[in-house]
């Protein structure tokens, strides 16, 4: 074997060299003048947790794009701290992605930035996006962004965890699907059932994913009738948070959400040390995290963590890659480690020194398993990236190194797709996806 080379699945080499020159290939083709588009078929503007991921691809080959992609980002940060997940380019032409700014409406807000924005969040790894592009490239220009970002960084934890607690136990609450990041992710199935829409509606609206990907992928129509019923019921409260257990359809506490809240604490406490602050404030908050995730998440009788579904106060049922998030806490207590380590190695997840198929994003014994639409099994590098890394923190180098070369042999495989079926490996999605382009950097060169 060459040097350069890792062994894969197959046996055969694997020209990394042309996987590097690949992934930066489809981060350039991505770039649009101040963000990267995570795709510019199916998702044309910027996205909030997909900047982050590509920021950390970024810091290895051009760190002032890194800086570039969190800054331009913040800057469309709301006066309440929150990130939107969806900043939206002016230059693109209406119905370039569905729903657009019409639907959102953000300008109406008071304390809304002067471009249109969605008004939800996503999981909150900017922070620790922010400090591994730092370790990356650990120059005077990215200590100085850093100084820069800091503020924006501790408003967006203070808005989730002063605005978002909906049930007052430490945690943060979703308020829609697409808030998770894992949007038709089998965990929302229950809490989504009891949300009132008619997939009718949808003849109202020109689906904008349905036209640049197979429909057997995605969401269903009563999927995105439901989808839009809840943005609506948000918006027409002013995307305010007071009083969301009163009435909002979906209230729900994610275990990957709650994790990326708690890992920014955690990220945020090395950034003060950086910077001259004091960390000790984060370090306070970030154990607390981990304390009520334990406490509101962590399902015994399954021996993984589970969304909690606030309008019933249940664990939802579905045993789904989310639960294996909270390994990213480095204070995690060991016996919940064990736990997760287990669920992981099940044949469920399938996780090995030596993997025969990629991390599905759902248990993949289950009756219900999908192994092509997006979120319901497809394998995804950001997620296979987050469990690698919680692999790493908790002293399991073996099964993260499987984790890592299982990664490059999809994208070997199958270029940079979006997603990848979970027992061939077969490319899904959009062929040129900016988050798996810039993880695969960060993958091959540890
Ligand atoms: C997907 O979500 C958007 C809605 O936000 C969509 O389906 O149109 C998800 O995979 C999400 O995690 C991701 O951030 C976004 C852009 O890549 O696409």
């Amino acid at each position: 074997m060459t040097a350069g080379a890792v062994p894969t699945r197959t046996g055969g080499p694997t020209d990394l060299a042309g996987l590097r020159r690949l992934a930066v290939a489809t981060l350039d083709a991505n770039w649009e003048h101040d963000h990267t588009v995570p795709s510019r078929t199916l998702y044309p503007h910027q996205w909030s947790w997909d900047s982050a991921f590509i920021a950390v691809g970024w810091a290895h080959v051009r760190p002032e794009r890194a800086w570039q992609e969190l800054t331009s980002l913040f800057r469309a940060q709301w006066a309440d701290g929150r990130v939107p997940h969806i900043v939206f380019n002016p230059a693109l032409r209406v119905g370039a992605y569905f729903p657009g700014p019409e639907l959102w409406r953000s300008a109406d807000v008071e304390g809304t930035p002067t471009m249109d924005t969605s008004g939800l969040v996503q999981p909150p790894v900017h922070a620790l996006a922010a400090l591994l592009a730092y370790r990356r490239a650990p120059d005077p220009a990215g200590l100085a962004a850093l100084r820069r970002l800091y503020p924006a960084l501790v408003a967006q934890q203070r808005y989730l965890a002063e605005r978002r607690d909906v049930a007052g136990d430490g945690l943060v609450c979703v308020v829609h699907p697409w808030e998770s990041g894992l949007d038709n992710s089998p965990a929302w199935d229950e809490p989504m059932a009891a949300v009132d829409a008619d997939a009718a509606v949808m003849r109202a609206y020109r689906r904008h994913d349905t036209a640049h990907a197979d429909a057997a992928h995605r969401p269903t129509d009563l999927d995105y009738a439901r989808y839009l019923a809840i943005v609506a019921a948000y918006r027409d409260h002013g995307y305010a948070d007071r009083d969301l257990a009163d009435g909002h359809p979906f209230l729900v506490e994610c275990p990957l959400f709650n994790a990326a809240f708690g890992a920014a604490e955690h990220a945020l406490a090395e950034i003060a040390a950086l910077l001259g602050a004091d960390p000790a404030a984060h370090r306070v908050r970030a154990d607390r995290v981990t304390e009520a995730l334990v406490r509101r998440l962590y399902d015994p009788g399954t021996g993984t963590f589970q969304p909690r579904d606030l309008r019933t106060d249940r664990l939802v049922g579905a045993r789904t890659v989310l639960g294996l998030a909270p390994l990213i806490l480095p204070d995690l207590p060991a016996r919940h480690v064990d736990a997760l380590v287990a669920e992981a190695r099940s044949p469920r997840f399938g996780v090995a020194r030596w993997m025969d198929r990629p991390l599905p994003t759902y248990d993949r014994t289950a009756p219900d398993f999908e192994a092509l639409r997006y979120w319901r099994g497809p394998s995804w590098l950001n997620i296979g990236w987050l469990v690698r890394r919680g692999l790493l923190t908790h002293g399991r180098p073996e099964l993260a190194a499987g984790l890592r070369r299982s990664m490059i042999d999809l994208v070997a495989g199958a270029g940079c797709h979006e997603y990848f079926h979970p027992d061939t490996g077969a490319g899904l999605g959009s062929p040129a996806f900016g988050w798996t382009a810039a993880l695969l950097l960060d993958l091959l060169a540890d």
